[in-house]
């Protein structure tokens, strides 16, 4: 990279390079999130129905403050911070092809939005209720977009998320049969139409990882390497197969600088595929068990434990960890980071923790090869 010439507004190739701009969610109007065919909140420890409709206020404004903490962290490290509208999401959503109750939230951009070098992807999504969730980032996209011609913004085909692209007996399959179609790769979502959200991606410079899982189909893979393998990136599919419900590779599989892996202890990666990283001297380092069980999650949370690991890094040597993960934190102390601890559980029942609240659009660096 030429150092003299300023960075294009969006340029970020993996997960660690200096930051220098972020995007971090906003709790407000935020909902429960709706049952539907590819998707079924359920309770933590009881078996009363998921409340529905918008969360109280009070809920909101914990995450809202602890949302504000992490902005606040991160200006004081001299990044660029800004946030997207908060949408009315409490009315039914009608279209031609589905209807909901409500929409969710915005609090986790990653999902939805993600930087692939100069290039801004806004995923297709895979649950109703996220659908028009890009409309909540379109004032910020518009910003990079208009102002640096060497951004580029491209929309992932939206599918219809009509009842015939999930599997809706998923929810209640037996132990047997999860046993036997998680070697399959298939989850609630069919493989008929594109379908990918932007959280089962993992990017190591030219090399993307992506997720086969609840809320990526074969299809949507399929589409993203026809995307972005003719622009240099090579796009890399991965399973983690002891993961029964898999959503969002950043609780599972975490690179922290070149050569350095987080990897979820619980989830290994099919064999074969960790090969890669082996060949070129990757460590890989498995992530020491959260402090809460999954059991004692906050109650309406529907992410596992491993919301531990789901870190953001400033840059190769400093890391933002969730202020409980003591283990997490003395670990990573060892390998030599600085940790940054923040308050964040009240944000945990809005999808994730801080790798799933942010979208990063601007760090230093370029394209890489670090699998030569
Ligand atoms: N949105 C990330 C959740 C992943 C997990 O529950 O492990």
């Amino acid at each position: 990279m030429n150092h003299s010439a300023p960075l294009p507004l969006v340029n970020s190739w993996n997960e660690w390079d200096p930051l220098r701009e972020i995007i971090v969610g906003v709790a407000d109007r935020a909902c429960f999130e709706p049952a539907e065919p590819g998707y079924r909140p359920a309770l933590r420890d009881s078996d009363e129905p998921f409340p529905t409709g918008p969360k109280p206020a009070e809920m909101v404004d914990r995450a809202n403050e602890q949302l504000d903490g992490l902005v606040r962290v991160l200006q004081g490290q001299g990044v660029t911070v800004r946030r997207p509208d908060a949408l009315d999401l409490t009315r039914p959503l009608k279209t031609p092809t589905f209807e909901v109750a409500n929409q969710y939230c915005v609090v986790c951009p990653r999902d939805v939005m993600i930087t692939l070098g100069n290039e801004i992807v806004e995923a297709t999504m895979s649950r109703r209720a996220r659908y028009f969730e890009y409309q909540a980032y379109r004032k910020l996209v518009y910003s990079y977009w208009n102002a640096d011609p060497r951004v580029a913004w491209t929309v992932a085909p939206k599918p219809s998320m009509a009842d015939a692209m999930y599997r809706e007996d998923f929810w209640e399959w037996p132990l047997e049969k999860r046993h036997a179609e998680m070697h399959n790769s298939e989850f609630c979502v069919t493989q008929d139409e594109v379908v990918f959200d932007a959280a089962d991606m993992s990017r190591f410079g030219r090399d993307v990882l992506v997720q086969e899982s609840m809320t990526t189909n074969r299809a949507g893979i399929h589409w993203l390497k026809r995307h972005l393998e003719p622009r240099g990136f090579r796009v890399h599919p991965v399973h983690f197969p002891l993961d029964f419900f898999p959503s969002h590779i950043d609780c599972t599989f975490v690179p922290l600088r070149p050569g350095l892996v987080l990897t979820n202890p619980e989830r290994p990666l099919r064999e074969g595929e960790e090969r890669m990283f082996h060949d070129n001297g990757w460590e890989l380092v498995e992530a020491p068990q959260p402090t809460s069980a999954n059991d004692e999650m906050p109650r309406y949370c529907q992410s596992s434990k491993w919301l531990s690991m789901n870190v953001l890094s400033v840059s190769p040597s400093t890391v933002v960890c969730e202020e409980r993960e003591k283990p997490l934190h003395d670990l990573l102390d060892k390998l030599g980071f600085e940790v940054l601890p923040v308050p964040f559980r009240d944000v945990f029942e809005y999808g994730g923790s801080l790798h799933c609240a942010t979208w990063d659009v601007r760090r230093e660096g370029t394209m890489e090869d670090y699998f030569p």
